[in-house]
C-alpha cells in the first residue's frame, strides 16, 4: 500500500470541517487507494477545542480503513509540520460592526502566521488551498509569508462558483452538468466574479448556439452565481457548508489526480495571463496533470468581458493594498 498523505485541515471544528472531514478519510479526495492522516488546527479556546475533540471521536467511530492517524492542535507550528495538503478553511467571519478593511486585517494576522508557519515545517510541496473569506486575499497573503514554498502551490477556492455556474447554464440549456466542458469563472470569490460560458460545450456542441441569450446572461447567470452565497445563508440561516467541502474536495481531487484534460477553476498566482498583475491570486481555467495545474491561455477577451474582468480585479487590487504594510 502507498504510504500515507498529511492532509491539515484549519477550522476543523466548524461547519465546513464537519462536511469535509469524513469525505477526505473516506478516500473521496486523495483516492481510495491512498491512506490519510489527518492534522486538525482549532483555535486554542476551550469550546473550539472540545468541539473538535467531538469530531475526532466520530471520526474513531466510523473506523475508516484509510484513515491512519488523526491529531488536534492549537498551534498551526505543529498542526503543518510535514503536511502534504493544507485546508485553509477557518477564518474570522464579520462580526457585528465589523468593516470589510477590519476584516481584512484580522485576517491577514491569522494567514501571515499560518504562512510562516507552512513556510517553516510543511512538506516543501504542500499544496495549499484556501477556502476561508476573503478566499483570494487569504491565499496571496499566506503565499508572500511563506518565502520558501513555490508560490505556484498557494491556491484559493474558486470551485464553488464553478459548481454553482455549471448546475446554472446545464438547467437553462436543459443538458446533464456532466456534458458542460470549458467553463470558466474567473476574478475573486465574491459577487465581483465573472462565470464565463463563451467557450463553454454542452455535450460537445457550443454552449452559445444552445444558450444565445444575452439577457440571460448579463440579468439572470451572471448575478445568479454571484449571489447563490448571499441566497442559501437566506434559505437556511447558515452559510453554505456541504456544498464547500464537495468544492474543497473536488479541487484538491482534480490537482492531484487530474482533471483528465477537462478546464476547472483554480484561483491561483497569476503569471501575467490575461492582463492580470503577477502573483494576484485570480481565478482562471486550468488543466491539472501529475499533480501540477497549467492555465489554459489565449483565449479570446471580448470587450464586455475584459469590463467585468477588471472590475473583479479592482477589487483584488483593492484588498491587496488593504494589508499591504501587513506583509
Ligand atoms: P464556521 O464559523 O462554522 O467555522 C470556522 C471555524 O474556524 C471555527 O470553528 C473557528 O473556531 C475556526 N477558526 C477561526 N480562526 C481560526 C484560526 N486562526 N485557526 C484555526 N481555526 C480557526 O465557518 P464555516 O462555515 O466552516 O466557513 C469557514 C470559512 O469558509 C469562512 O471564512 C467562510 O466565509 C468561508 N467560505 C468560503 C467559500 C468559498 O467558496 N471560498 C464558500 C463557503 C464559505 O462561506
Amino acid at each position: 500500500t502507498k504510504p500515507a498523505l498529511r492532509v491539515a485541515v484549519t477550522g476543523a471544528a466548524g461547519q465546513i470541517g464537519y462536511a469535509l472531514l469524513f469525505r477526505i478519510a473516506a478516500g473521496e479526495m486523495l483516492g481510495k487507494d491512498q491512506p490519510v492522516i489527518l492534522q486538525l488546527l482549532e483555535i486554542p479556546d476551550e469550546k473550539a477545542q472540545k468541539a473538535l475533540n467531538g469530531v475526532i471521536m466520530e471520526l474513531d467511530d466510523c473506523a475508516f480503513p484509510l484513515l491512519q492517524g488523526v491529531t488536534a492542535h492549537s498551534d498551526p507550528r505543529t498542526a503543518f509540520k510535514d503536511a502534504d495538503v493544507a485546508l485553509l478553511v477557518g477564518a474570522r467571519p464579520r462580526g457585528p460592526g465589523m468593516e470589510r478593511k477590519d476584516l481584512l486585517t484580522v485576517n491577514a494576522q491569522i494567514f501571515t502566521a499560518q504562512g510562516k508557519a507552512l513556510n517553516d515545517v510543511a512538506s516543501r510541496n504542500v499544496k495549499v488551498l484556501v477556502v476561508g473569506n476573503p478566499a483570494n486575499t487569504n491565499a496571496y497573503i499566506a503565499m508572500k509569508s511563506a518565502p520558501d514554498l513555490p508560490s505556484r502551490n498557494f491556491t484559493a477556492m474558486l470551485r464553488l462558483d464553478h459548481n454553482r455556474a455549471l448546475t446554472q447554464l446545464a438547467a437553462k440549456a436543459g443538458v446533464a452538468v456532466s456534458e458542460i466542458e470549458k467553463l470558466i469563472v474567473w476574478g475573486n470569490h465574491s459577487p465581483t466574479m465573472y462565470p464565463d460560458f463563451r467557450f463553454a460545450t454542452l455535450a460537445g456542441k457550443p454552449a452559445l448556439s444552445v444558450v444565445n441569450d444575452d439577457d440571460w446572461n448579463r440579468n439572470v447567470f451572471i448575478p445568479t452565481v454571484g449571489k447563490r452565497g448571499a441566497a442559501i445563508i437566506d434559505a437556511r440561516g447558515l452559510s453554505s457548508a456541504a456544498s464547500a467541502a464537495n468544492a474543497a474536495i473536488d479541487h484538491v481531487r482534480d490537482w492531484i489526480l487530474g482533471s483528465n484534460g477537462k478546464w476547472v477553476t483554480m484561483g491561483v498566482p497569476s503569471d501575467g495571463s490575461y492582463g492580470i498583475p503577477e502573483g494576484v491570486i485570480y481565478g482562471v481555467p486550468v488543466i491539472t496533470k501529475n499533480g501540477e495545474y497549467a492555465v489554459v491561455k489565449d483565449l479570446e477577451i471580448d470587450a464586455f468581458s475584459r469590463e467585468r474582468m477588471d472590475f473583479t480585479l479592482k477589487e483584488l487590487l483593492e484588498e491587496r493594498d488593504g494589508v499591504k504594510h501587513l506583509l
